[in-house]
Order: structure tokens, then sequence, then C-alpha cells
């Protein structure tokens, strides 16, 4: 009988000999990252021990996280350490002060989810500091449920490969749909769709438009144009759009009636009615370097025939990112087509392989978090304002909130030394905080800034159930090797710091991993069978290994129901209806997002009169892994000419600068620098460079040595409304590195020293 395991990137199955790691037979895109993971697994860099910060253990309340050596100590005195910590910051400050956010991906497998074990573990003690939101979706999570509905539903209602390839004839999308984003999937992606989804675009003579910096964001579907726009300027483009389809009077007036709310304060704002500046063609043509022509021309064929619009999730994860998520809607309802099929909007479409899954859905196996008893949260980009500003004020989502004061930060799952923007700052914040916790699995930047480090398994030494409520499968993940080290599961570090401190039969209640599993499966079983799936037994689904249940149909998404009475289906807005002008958001009366979808020139850009020589840095998800994680799997590490991350230039600029193809750069700004290799190609526009994130933060001396695009980017919210992440918003000076390269210690161990 074949067994399987699921990650995010991918079901796999296990072969006994070695053991080693195959592709799925049922995938025919099946993505190389996880068929690195077993390798990677079992790599020196694991945390093979617990081990505590030198300064810590003697007491010191040093500057020195990410500097000093470690001490080795054994799991009991780790526990222990940990145990009395936690006390102690209860006893003297309250819950108040444990920031458990533990924001992150972590490992595919629904009860060794590290962060969920995490927050079940702090609420039984109390409480914790949680954050909301993610880095994925900053702005659009909070936007989306004041104009459409939540974000996940809207996700969920995105049409299936199948029914763009019957139905769209155009599909016009800013920021591209990338095969390399899609290969992955949170929880676990199963049948990888992308690749063939765009092939049956190509086949049926779909017109793809790519609307962004670079080419390779649509890599195949046939019919393909690039239209090289400038970053952050999306929302210019889709306005002037919107200008052309006014002036050709073709805008769907009876949709915008009786679907929509605040059409015309839109409509007189893209006139040029409010601010005296028509949106038209030529005016966008100046913000985004396309030819006013081509706008013109293009305003013309959206809609003329069935058009889909998408964008992608970068375009929100920018400075004032609520705009271009809003204002592909507005355009999208202007054109009448939404709740048609294959028409209207998508977000994401590439983004993970999940979007365009329209199977049927169900709540699967989920441990149960408990109560959360503090009441502060932050939104999650915020974690180096409130380390640094414990006390302010800060908006969020129509309501002022402050800072709490954080003494401990426990982390288990998710790495703020890849996720977090302006990687300087946050070392500068990192410093606050009495102690700092982290499990890891390896001694990456995460575990090397941290004070306690407790080793984690990988999925691959536990036992875990694989499912997805996006995905059409559920996998049997039984463990494949043995732990390394002294490796433990988190749910069992906790559960021995709970007996430590006395709530063990609340936090386990008293089940091992085994009777955990068989329970939530059980749990999950009524759930699936509301949505017609017949879940076997739990032995007979240990034993067959995967259940599949690929081609079981979902009911009619609540856009398609929603077109056709919005009286009966109305959405989840105020209005219930699709909200062009939002009352609500413009009552909170934020300047930098007002309550309809506008153009604001963002902080950086290479627009800006002031920018001069500096070009606009995109830090997208890389090719060969997922964020941090296998960074020094061999998939990683071969596509790293002299060990850095390559950095995408246009040879025009390449020429300007002096540079060749596998040249070592200085990448830098007020913010920091970093070193990558020159990678000279066309497939971004001039006055682009695009430095892929996960290069494991590796600081040297004034400069990070590693490619890492995070010491670069600005921690600024995309706006008060949502304080999201704004990445994409970075402009960076780029020169020829000379000399010798300093060491890379990224893939280093720390020092180890007795106490
Ligand atoms: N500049 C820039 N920055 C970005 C983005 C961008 O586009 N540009 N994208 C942002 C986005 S969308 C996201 S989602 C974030 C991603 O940021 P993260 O999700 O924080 O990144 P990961 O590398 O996936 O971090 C997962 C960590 O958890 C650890 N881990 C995995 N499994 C387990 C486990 O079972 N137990 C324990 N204890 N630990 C485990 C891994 O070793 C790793 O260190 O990055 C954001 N940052
Ligand atoms: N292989 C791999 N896949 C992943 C991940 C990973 O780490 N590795 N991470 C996953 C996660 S957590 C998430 S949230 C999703 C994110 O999914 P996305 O946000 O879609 O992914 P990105 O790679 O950040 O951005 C996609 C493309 O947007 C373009 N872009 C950036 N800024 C702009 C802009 O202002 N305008 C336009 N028009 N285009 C722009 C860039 O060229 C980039 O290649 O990806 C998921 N998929
Ligand atoms: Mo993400």
């Amino acid at each position: 009988m074949t067994r399987y395991t699921a990650s995010h990137w991918g079901i796999y199955e296990v072969h006994e000999t070695g053991p080693s790691l195959r592709p799925w037979r049922e995938d025919r895109d099946p993505s190389p990252i996880g068929l690195h993971m077993l390798d990677a697994t079992r790599s020196d860099l694991r945390v093979k021990r617990p081990a505590v910060r030198l300064g810590w253990l003697e007491g010191k309340r040093t500057r020195a996280r990410g500097k000093e050596p470690f001490v080795q100590v054994e799991w009991d005195e780790a526990l222990d350490l940990v145990a009395n910590e936690l006390q102690r910051v209860r006893d003297t400050h309250g819950n108040e002060a444990i920031f458990g956010g533990s924001y992150g991906w972590a490992s595919a497998g629904r009860f060794h989810h590290s962060v969920g074990q995490l927050h079940r573990f702090l609420n039984t003690l109390g409480g914790y500091v949680r954050s909301v939101d993610s880095y994925s979706l900053g702005a659009g999570r909070v936007l989306l449920p004041h104009i459409v509905a939540p974000m996940d539903t809207v996700l969920a209602a995105s049409d299936d490969w199948d029914t763009l390839a019957e139905h769209t004839r155009l599909v016009v999308s800013f920021g591209g749909m990338p095969h390399k984003s899609a290969q992955i999937d949170p929880g676990g992606a199963g049948r990888h769709r992308l690749r063939g989804g765009m092939e049956q675009l190509g086949n049926r003579g779909v017109r793809v438009i790519n609307i962004g910096p670079c080419s390779e964001d649509v890599e195949q579907g046939g019919n393909v144009e690039w239209l090289p726009i400038r970053p952050n300027t999306d929302t210019a483009m889709m306005l002037a759009l919107a200008h052309g389809v006014i002036v050709d009077r073709r805008q769907d007036r009876a949709f915008l009636r009786t679907h929509c709310v605040g059409y015309e304060k839109f409509e007189a704002y893209v006139l040029g009615r409010i601010d005296g500046t028509p949106k038209d063609a030529s005016w966008a043509a100046r913000i985004t370097g396309a030819s006013a022509e081509r706008i013109r021309a293009l305003s013309k064929e959206i809609g003329s025939e069935r058009t889909l619009l998408t964008a992608t999730w970068s375009l929100q994860r920018s400075h004032h990112g609520e705009q271009p998520f809003w204002c592909v809607i507005a355009l999208a309802a202007m054109l009448g087509q939404i709740g048609l099929p294959g028409g209207g909007f998508g977000l994401g479409y590439g983004a993970t392989n999940s979007i365009g899954y329209r199977g049927a859905r169900f709540e699967g196996p989920t441990l149960p978090q408990g109560r959360n008893a503090v009441g502060a949260f932050i939104p999650v980009a915020r974690i180096a304002d409130m380390l640094l500003e414990p006390g302010a004020a800060f908006d969020y989502n129509g309501a002022r909130h402050q800072y709490p004061s954080i003494k401990l930060v426990y982390w288990a799952g998710g790495n703020p030394f890849h996720h977090h923007q302006d990687l300087n700052r946050l070392v500068h914040a990192w410093q606050r905080p009495e102690t700092i916790i982290a499990h890891e699995q390896f001694w990456n930047a995460h575990a090397k800034m941290a004070d306690i480090v407790l080793p984690a398994t990988t999925t691959l030494e536990r036992d875990d159930i694989g499912f997805s409520s996006r995905e059409a499968h559920m996998v049997a993940m039984r463990r494949v090797i043995e732990p390394v080290g002294e490796a433990r599961d988190d749910f069992d570090i906790f559960n021995a710091l709970a007996q430590r401190l006395g709530v063990s039969s609340v936090f386990s209640e008293d089940r091992d991993t085994n009777a955990w599993l068989k329970k939530l499966y059980d749990e999950a079983r009524p759930r699936a069978a509301k949505a017609g799936i017949a879940l076997p037994s739990f032995d007979t689904f240990w034993q067959q290994g995967l259940l599949d249940f690929a081609g079981r149909e979902a009911p009619p998404s609540f856009l398609r129901r929603f077109r056709e009475s919005p009286e009966a289906h109305p959405l989840p807005t105020p209005s219930g209806k699709i909200e062009i002008f939002s009352e609500r958001m413009a009552s909170f009366g934020y300047e930098d997002c007002p309550g309809y979808p506008c153009w604001f020139e963002p902080a950086e850009w290479t627009g800006s009169k002031s920018s001069g020589e500096e070009l606009h840095l995109l830090s997208d998800q890389p090719a060969t892994k997922l964020h941090s994680q296998l960074d020094h799997s061999t998939l990683s590490r071969a596509a790293r000419p002299h060990g850095r991350e390559p950095l995408s230039i246009h040879p025009s600029d390449a020429v300007r600068l002096g540079l060749n193809d596998h040249d070592p750069v200085r990448v830098f700004n007020a913010r920091g620098a970093c070193i990558a290799i020159a990678r000279v190609t066309a497939t971004v526009m001039p006055g682009v460079v695009k430095l892929s994130t996960g290069a494991w933060f590796d600081p040297g001396d004034d400069i990070e040595k590693h490619g890492n695009p995070n010491v670069l980017t600005a921690d600024r919210p995309a706006s008060k409304l949502s304080q999201g992440c704004s990445a994409q918003t970075c402009l960076v000076s780029v020169e020829r590195w000379h000399g010798p390269l300093p060491d890379l210690t990224a893939f280093t161990l720390p020092e180890f020293v007795q106490a």
C-alpha cells in the first residue's frame, strides 16, 4: 500500500527504501520543492538540543540578542527555565505582557500546527496578546468585508479553471498569475492546477494581458501580452480604464443601480469633478509609464467580451494597498459581469494553488484554541512599533487602540526575521523584551535571535492529518523518520510545560497524539457529511493513507446568487450591495483611505521627482522554497550564484550602472544594505529590480550578506485602515560590489559554550 505525506508544496509518495519521496502520481505538475524536504530535514542545521543564550542564563539584560553564544542544556532544565519565566512574567506583569502572536506558516498537518498549539497553550494560562490579519493580505482582509464580503468568502467564490476556459475571452491580470507562487497552498497543495489551467486558456484562445513590471508573472497561456507599468501604479491604470468606459458610456448602469451603492461619487472622482483632474489615459500614462494609446484601446476591449479582471495579492502589499483591490472591484462592477461565469473580478489567481478550486468544502480536523482572556492585539505587521512604543496609540479599522507593554515573546511557527520589513529596525526592537522563547527546527536567524530555543520536530517526524478545506484530499501523514537529535513535537513541549504549570489536563485533555488525531478526525466526519462527503472510519483512513474528494461539486458561489437576486441574497456589507462608496469607511475619516477608491502617490516610487537614480525594489515570493523554509535545501542553494540571492535588473539599468550578469552588487537605501548577484534580464522593466524573499537573514558589519530584501523594505503601514504590510513600496540604489565577498554565515551554527 502506498504511503503519502502532505506539505504546503504538495502531496508526495513515501517510498520505504531510503526512505525517499516521489511526486504523487495524480499530480500533473508536482512542485520540486517538496522533493528536497527529507534531505533538508536531516541537515546539520537542525536545532538538535535545547539551547539558552549565555547572557540570558547569567541574568544580564544585554542588548546582544543575536550576537551572544548559546549554552546547550538538558530538556528538563530548559523546560524548568521556560515554565518559571512564564510564571514570573504572569505574576509580575500579567498575561498582557506576553506576546504570543507567532505569525507565520509552520508546517502542514492539522494537529501539530505549532501556532495553534501555542495559542491553545497560552490560553490555558490565561491568554496572550495576539496579532490579527496577515502579511499576505493585510490591506485586503480589512477592506473586503466593508465592500463585498470577508476575504475568504471572496476567494472561495473564484471560478475554477474549467469555467474560465469555457466562458472567459479576455483576462486582464494586474500582477500576473505566477506559476512559482501557485506551487504552494497553506495546509497542503494537492493537484497543482495553474499550469493545466493556463494551458486550457491558451487552447481556447483566451487572451491574457499581464499588466505589471515583470513578464515572468504570466509564463504561458497562449495569447499573452505583457503591458509593463511602474510598480504600485495599478490603481492609476484602473482609473483610466474606468474613465474610458465612462466617456464611451459603456458602464452597466442597470447593474450599478441594482447591485452597487455609491457609483456616482466614484464617477465624479474619475471624471475630475472632485479634484479637477480627469483620470484619463494621458494622466495615467504619465503615472504608469504605459502609452496613452494602449490604455485607451484597452478601455474599449474590456467588457466588450466576457472579461475577468484579476489582481494578485502583492498589489495590496503596498502603501495604500487597499486602493488597487477596491478599484479593480469598482471597475468590474462597471463592466457589469460580476457573478457571471468567467467574468467580474478575481483576487489572487496564481497566488496559491487553491484559487480557482471550486469543489466541495468542509471544515476539517481542527484543534480547539480555547478562549483568550486578554483583549489586547496588534495588526500583525505592527510588531516593531509595539515593541518600540509601548503605550502608544494606533488606528485600526475605525477604532483607536494602544500598544501593550511586552516583556515576553513566545514564537512557535513563523519567522519574524523572514517576514518583517526593515529588519534592522526589528533587530533593534527585538532587544526590548526581557525574554524571547522560540520553538524552531533549524538554526535560522529567528532561532539565533532568541534567548531560549527548543528543538521542534518536522512533519516527517510525527503522525498527523493533512487537510485543507481549499483542496480535495485528506492525507494520513505517518511518521517517515525518527526525530533528529532531541527534537520534540510542539505538542509534547507544551504538554511538558503545562505539567510544570499545573494545567496539563486542561491543555492535553489527557490525550496523546493518537487519541487527538482520532478525536479531531471523528469530529470532522459530520461536517464532511453535510458537504456530501462520507469519510470512512479513522482506522480505514489511516490504513488507506489518502482520501481523494476531487470532482465533488460545490453549490453556486455567493456572487452568482447575489447577481441573480440581490434582495434574496444580499452581501454582508452595510448596504447588502457592492460598496463603490462606503459610508462606513468614509466615517472613519482616514485621509489615507477615504470612502471610495482613489489614486495616491506611494511614499516611494520611481514616478516621484526626487527619486533620481533610484530603482523600485520588488521583493516577491521565492520560486525554490516557501518563504525562508527550506532555504538551506540544495534546490534553493543551487539557484544562488556565489551563494547570494540573484537581483533581476533590466539590461538598460545594468549598462548604466556598469554591471554584467553575475556581478556581485550592493543594494542599499537609508534603511539598510545587502549583497546580491546581478541577473541581467529583460523580464523586468527598466527602473525595477526584483530580489525574491527567503534568503536566511545574515547580518554582517553594516551589510546583510545573503540577499535578504527585508533589510531594505520599509516598515510603513499600508494605511490607518489596515495597518497592513507594504513591502512592495520600496526604492533602492544599486552599485557594483568591489573586492572579496564577506563570508556567508547564514548556514553556520551559532557558537556554543559551556555555562
Ligand atoms: N519583503 C517582503 N516580505 C514579505 C513578503 C513579501 O512579499 N515581501 N511576504 C510576506 C508574506 S505574504 C508572508 S505569509 C510572510 C511569511 O513569513 P513566515 O510564514 O514567517 O515565513 P516562514 O519562512 O514560512 O516561517 C516559518 C517558520 O516556522 C518554522 N516551522 C515550520 N514548521 C514548524 C513546526 O512544526 N514547529 C515549529 N516550532 N516551527 C516550525 C520554520 O522553520 C520557519 O522558521 O512573509 C512576508 N514577508
Ligand atoms: N514558491 C512560493 N510560492 C508562494 C510563496 C512562497 O514563499 N514561495 N508564498 C505564498 C504566500 S504566503 C503568499 S501570501 C502568496 C503571495 O502571492 P503573490 O502576492 O501573488 O506573490 P508575489 O510573488 O509577492 O507577487 C506576485 C507578482 O506581483 C508582481 N508585483 C509586485 N508588485 C506589483 C505592483 O505594484 N503591480 C503589479 N502589477 N505587479 C506587482 C511581482 O512581479 C510578483 O512576481 O504566494 C504564496 N506562494
Ligand atoms: Mo503570505
